[in-house]
């Protein structure tokens, strides 16, 4: 059954660079709701955890070593249809890829460093937002 919540990370490049304020206002502009936030560190071995679907990609062990690498802001967003408007919102992986206008091409630096997370599922979506956060933390 499709749900209308999507999960996403401010990665470590976005926050750094100043730009947690520019992608919120985005994407509360286009209509997501704030279910839950935090901000917060992933270890490596949470990055680890989180990432587990793609730990036989050969990018793996660099995703994991630059999430752990600064701060993120985690968050649950509620919209009609989030999972799909949310990922049409932030753009393609690459940034050089991503639709002008989109949060990757606004703000992302590369493919590794690409400014923002966001769930390609709805069980992805109730498994990640699970991971960060209590039902004490939901409003
Ligand atoms: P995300 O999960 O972060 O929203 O990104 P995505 O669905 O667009 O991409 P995915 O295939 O799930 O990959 C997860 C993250 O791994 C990094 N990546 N690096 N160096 C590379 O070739 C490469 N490919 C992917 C990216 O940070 C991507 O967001
Ligand atoms: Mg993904």
């Amino acid at each position: 059954m499709a749900t209308n919540r999507t999960f996403t990370m401010i990665k470590p490049d976005a926050v750094a660079a100043g730009h947690i304020g520019g992608i919120l206002e985005q994407i509360i502009k286009s209509g997501f709701k704030l279910v839950a936030m935090k901000y917060t560190t992933l270890s490596p071995e949470k990055a680890g955890q989180f990432y587990e679907v793609h730990k036989e990609r050969p990018f793996y062990g660099e995703l994991c070593q630059f999430m752990s690498s600064g701060p993120i802001v985690a968050a649950i967003l509620e919209k009609d249809n989030a999972i799909e408007d949310f990922r049409k919102l932030i753009g393609a992986t690459d940034p050089a890829k991503a639709e002008v206008g989109t949060i990757r091409q606004k703000f992302a630096q590369s493919i590794s460093a690409n400014a923002v997370h966001g769930s390609d599922s709805d069980d992805n979506a109730k498994i990640e937002g699970d991971f960060f956060f209590s039902a004490f933390e939901r409003f």
